[in-house]
């Protein structure tokens, strides 16, 4: 089966998480993606919260998949003569250097064009331009300065980051948009073009809804889904939510049978309008059907931490398997909560390539997450990442470098 991207061709001069992401799922879609490291030391995450001592770590072979790896010091003249034969035959130079790394390389935007006017340049930054357009960004700068910690928590608690790395893989997926756009665009005008993605705008691309209800707040002064209704304060910026659902169907996260050992015996229960009798009357509160204090979604609001207080009463008898079960068969919106070692054991996900099992030849077999884009005609295998500079001499040898010229380069540290 032909991929999607084949015949693409990308230099891939991303590290750490956010870049390598969008690299990932391009390769995934068939590019043939060439990793460019530093020799000896490679993406800093090789060597980063390992858990074999010298062998590449998760955090690194489970970004890279499906990439080539080569070394190369694109500082020194020979090196970036190699760059330069690089950036001719690729379609995309793809990095997340800090802000301004590539220019002091001698790799402006000018240059690249001078040696190929069709090449798409994208870039993963922390800040687009502003204020902190130079300042070097990790995933929780991200989550804070995006919008995401203030309104993420309880309302009694300081502001938090979450675990899905919506700065760093978020911003991966949104660069992989912009790069497939412009691809797209180019075969119209046969022009590059710079493709930026930055990671605080990334993570407030996410957190849309939350300036939705900035909006609202300014406007009305509360708002009523929120857990701060009808007994709380609302102030003027929005405010974390707890559990509560972001939209119009309210939602808790509530304990189920085992939770006093176990800390993921929970469910997110939703209480959806339509099915509210159906929900009476699986937790055995039918007399709330027609109840005028329950009855309707606008009388359910201002009682509705009580509501999901009566309704855990039933789910802490249930583990949270049997009330999805239960509930499912009447259509109620629920959500067992997973941990990471249920979702790794989990059948369907490995059946459909989204939990992968991957062979590495210093590490052994690992779990990783497969390609989670799913195409009818452009389908992923996913292959172990490259060891440091393992297709070195494969891709300079494409470049039209000779075995002795390679070996001299060698010699000289330059690759
Ligand atoms: N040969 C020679 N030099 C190389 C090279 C190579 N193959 N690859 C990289 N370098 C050089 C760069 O040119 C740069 O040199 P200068 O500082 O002299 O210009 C240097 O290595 C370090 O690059 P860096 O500043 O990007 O790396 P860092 O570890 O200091 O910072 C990070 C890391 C992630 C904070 C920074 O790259 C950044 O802010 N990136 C943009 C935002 C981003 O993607 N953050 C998410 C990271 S994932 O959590």
């Amino acid at each position: 089966m032909s991929k999607a991207l084949d015949g693409v061709k990308i230099l891939d001069f991303t590290h750490v998480q956010s870049g390598p992401t969008c690299t990932q799922l391009l390769a995934w879609f068939g590019a043939d993606v060439i990793k460019v490291e530093r020799a000896g030391e490679g993406d800093a995450t090789r060597g980063q919260l390992r858990d074999i001592p010298d062998v590449d770590s998760l955090y690194f072979t489970m970004l890279n998949h499906n990439k080539r790896s080569i070394t190369l010091d694109t500082k020194n003249p020979k090196g970036k003569a190699a760059l330069e034969k690089l950036i001719k035959q690729c379609d995309v130079l793809v990095e997340n250097f800090a802000p301004g790394a590539l220019d002091r390389m001698g790799f402006t935007w000018e240059r690249i064009q001078e040696l190929n006017p069709a090449m798409i340049v994208a870039s993963i930054k922390g800040f687009g331009p502003g204020p902190y357009e130079d300042c070097k960004v990790y995933e929780n700068v991200a989550q804070c300065a995006g919008g995401s910690a203030s309104t993420t928590g309880f309302d009694d608690g300081p502001p938090m980051v979450t675990g899905a790395q919506i700065g760093d893989s978020g911003t991966g997926l949104h660069l992989a948009l912009g790069i497939v756009a412009a691809l797209y665009q180019r075969k119209t005008t046969g022009r590059g073009q710079k493709v930026m993605a930055a990671m605080q705008d990334a993570v407030l691309n996410l957190c849309r809804v939350k300036l939705r209800d900035q909006q609202r707040l300014e406007r009305t002064g509360i708002m009523k889904e929120y857990p701060q209704y009808p007994n709380g304060v609302f102030g003027d910026a929005v405010p974390r939510a707890g559990n509560a659902s972001g939209g119009g169907q309210p939602g808790w996260i509530l304990k189920c049978k085992g939770w006093e050992t176990d800390p993921n015996a929970y469910i997110y229960f939703i209480t959806q309008a339509p099915v509210w009798k159906s929900v009476c009357k699986v937790i055995g509160k039918e007399e709330w059907i027609d109840d005028p204090d329950y009855a309707t979604p606008t009388a359910r609001l201002p009682r509705i931490m009580p509501i999901f207080e009566t309704i855990e009463q039933w789910t802490k008898t249930k583990t949270k398997f049997e009330a999805m079960d239960i509930l499912n068969k009447y259509d109620i919106p629920c959500g067992p909560i997973l941990s990471m070692k249920e979702i790794a054991e989990e059948p369907a996900l490995r059946a459909t390539g989204t939990v992968v099992e991957v062979d590495h030849p210093t590490r052994g077999k690992y779990l990783t997450v497969g390609n989670p884009i799913k195409m009818s005609d452009s389908s992923t295998e996913v292959t172990r990442s490259p060891l440091l500079g393992e297709h070195t001499d494969e891709v300079m040898t494409e470049l039209g470098y000779t075995m002795e010229d390679i070996a001299a380069l060698r010699a000289e540290r330059v690759i």
